[in-house]
């Protein structure tokens, strides 16, 4: 099923035993495969992932870890999705926002074939069609991808976070509708990776539907399905064509088996901040009996309204989840450790391996790191034992070690996840990691101040992401690193999408992340409890609850959240249920100059923003 090195007529042979027919995607492969001088070519779908994990063991590109589990390491300075490497290329300088890296694609074309020019030789270039979508959903066309890469790992990893083989682009309506994506490796130990002499290049071409990158295997740098596709392309997508929003949201619905009532409800953390717990969320004990948390997505939403219902739906286009592996145990997330049990084809990435054993280990999965360190090799494969002093103390798994595995194995993965309506949601909301101001949650009905809400999100930055950590900054829809198209008109789409529905949802921005100044310690103490605000939030929604309304919106008293179980100070959970108007004054003065950036914002997002502004003013007398 591969054609060696040049000769058209083998690849033609290679494309028919594999049953490709779309005769466009058949040309674009075609004119990589000569570009980056692959020396085979390979069509690869979910049926060939077992001969693709046997192939991987025997050239030791992946080791076992356990029955149907797997590790992998990437190359020690390709850890994590590069922002300042990451581009967003149109023809159009318009398109120019203030966070989508714009560059014309005139000047970033010659400079992406130029490096990948010959890259691939003596490689094999994998061929992956995949689908970011439930089959037969209404934004299937905006859905269809082909991932060319040159690293198998890759291709790996592609099967389990999007549903891939041939059936989804040969019997298209248009046949030329389909991402291109081209991923090539390239010599990662000569990149020059954080040097001015980068060489690297992650670049969307929007107006093309084109995805060229170069320099990584790593994470979104090189699954191009998920970041590159489900959120950059298909942001400016849904944009151009005017039709649905794609966010960096996770998707859950939560179930009262007393009433058999379901809520759905979406929101966006930035990396790392919590996505994947909350969609996996298991309810606290004291709350179990009666509620269930389904999990639909952990990273990516695509929503639309239904023009005969008047409802915002939302699906999960992707097939699987790429998790943050630091601080995943029983305690945090159960349910993420049922999804990489022995038999669900998880892939590790840059945890701790012990290569007797074949066991993981990363930071936070037990308290300590296993005693007896027999075996034990940190992520860049050094052993634990080997390890000079002045190095005991250093990170066993990379903090941005992740864990690859299928919807099919989340535990609490919802029955209807492939619907390919989407569900219908009830409630939007924003979040992000802030040591202070942010109380646990506050609620608003309006619109324009649920958008404002999201366009001022701040966080600190995470280790997704190279070289950032602990900073904070502004964040706006958790989509920064994403951002496809202008920030002005990025609020002017949500106002126009979601304003479009007549059953309107309940926003509200949530923070599990206030820490005591002093010690530092966490006031909230996260993870299962985070249901009790989200159930909170329903139950004003439903109008069970009324809150105390703040300048920043409604926070609930304290008798109105289900506080059974919780371990918590008394005055930790006063503090996170009461608003610092000082605090919040100065943080205003701080939003007018990073909206001042936006071209063409809405007047109604500054007309929320100047209501906040005179709300909190009012009330300081
Ligand atoms: P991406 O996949 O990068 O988009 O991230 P994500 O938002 O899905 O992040 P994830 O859920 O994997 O969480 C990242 C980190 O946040 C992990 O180390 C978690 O342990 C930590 N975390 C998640 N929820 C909570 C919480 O409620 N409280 C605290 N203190 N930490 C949390
Ligand atoms: C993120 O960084 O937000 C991720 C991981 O979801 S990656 O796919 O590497 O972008
Ligand atoms: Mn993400």
């Amino acid at each position: 099923m591969a054609y060696e090195s040049d000769p058209t007529g083998d690849l033609e042979t290679v494309l028919d035993d594999a049953g490709l027919k779309n005769p466009s995607v058949r040309e674009y492969v075609r004119h990589w495969a000569r570009l980056t001088g692959a020396q085979r070519v390979e069509v690869v779908g979910a049926a060939d992932d077992a001969r693709l994990i046997s192939e991987s063991l025997a050239a030791g590109e992946i080791l076992p870890a356990g029955e149907g589990r797997y590790y992998a390491r990437s190359y020690v300075k390709d850890t994590a999705r590069s922002e300042e490497r990451t581009i967003v290329a149109t023809a159009n300088p318009a398109d120019a926002g203030v966070y989508n890296n714009w560059r014309p694609s005139s000047e970033m074309r010659p400079l992406l074939e130029e490096r990948m020019r010959g890259a691939s030789a003596g490689k094999t270039m994998y061929v992956v069609p995949y689908l970011m979508a439930p089959p037969g959903s209404p934004l299937e066309p905006y859905a269809v991808g082909v991932e060319l890469t040159d690293h198998r790992t890759v291709a790996l990893h592609m099967i389990r976070m999007a549903r891939c083989g041939v059936e989804h682009v040969n019997n298209l309506a248009d046949p030329e509708r389909f991402v291109r994506g081209v991923h090539v490796t390239g010599d990662l130990e000569n990149l020059g990776q954080g040097t001015p002499e980068d060489q690297r290049y992650f670049v969307t071409f929007a107006d093309e539907r084109t995805i060229l990158h170069f320099g990584s295997s790593y994470g979104g740098n090189a699954l191009l399905g998920k970041i590159a596709h489900g959120l950059r392309q298909a942001s400016y997508d849904g944009w151009a064509s005017g039709e649905f929003l794609a966010e960096q949201f996770m998707l859950i619905g939560i179930t009262d088996k007393q009433s058999g009532r379901t809520w759905h409800i979406c929101g966006g953390f930035p990396s790392a901040s919590g996505k994947t717990n909350l969609a996996m969320m298991l309810p606290p004990d004291s709350l179990g009996d009666r509620y269930h948390v389904e999990f639909y997505g952990d990273d990516i939403a695509w929503l639309r309204v239904d023009p005969e219902d008047g409802k915002i739906y939302a699906i999960n286009p992707e097939f699987g989840v790429f998790g943050v592996a630091k601080d995943t145990n029983e305690l945090t997330n159960p349910t993420a450790l049922g999804s990489v049990a022995p038999g669900t084809g998880v892939l590790f990435t840059n945890v701790a391996y012990n290569e007797v054993s074949g066991d993981v280990w990363w930071e936070g999965r037990t308290p300590a790191p296993p005693a007896d360190v027999t075996g034990w090799c940190d992520w860049t494969g050094q052993l634990i034992s080997a390890r000079p002093d002045s190095e005991q103390g250093k990170p066993w798994a990379h903090p941005n070690s992740r864990f690859t595995t299928s919807l099919t194995s989340v535990p609490n993965i919802a029955a209807d996840f492939e619907n390919p309506k989407g569900v219908p949601i009830d409630g939007i909301i924003f979040g992000g990691r802030t040591r202070d101001r942010e109380p646990l949650i506050r609620a608003f009905s309006d619109l324009a101040e649920g958008v404002y809400d999201g366009l001022t999100l701040g966080a600190e930055a995470t280790f997704a992401a190279e070289g950032v950590d602990g900073q904070l900054r502004y964040d706006p829809m958790s989509m920064r690193p994403f951002m496809s198209y202008p920030e002005g008109a990025y609020a002017a789409h949500w106002l126009k999408i979601i304003g479009a529905a007549t059953v309107k949802p309940i926003f509200a921005h949530v923070n599990w992340f206030q820490r005591d100044p002093d010690d530092g310690h966490f006031l909230w103490p996260g993870y299962r409890d985070n249901l009790r605000p989200l159930l909170w939030l329903l139950k004003l929604k439903d109008g069970e609850v009324t809150g105390n309304p703040t300048p920043v919106g409604i926070v609930p008293a304290r008798e109105e959240l289900d506080l059974e179980g919780v371990d918590i100070r008394p005055e930790d959970l006063e503090k996170v249920l009461s608003i610092d108007s000082a605090r919040w004054m100065a943080e205003m003065a701080r939003r007018e100059r990073h909206l001042a950036q936006f071209d063409g914002l809405p007047e109604e997002i500054w007309a929320a923003h100047r209501r906040v502004a005179a709300a909190l003013a009012a009330e300081a007398g």
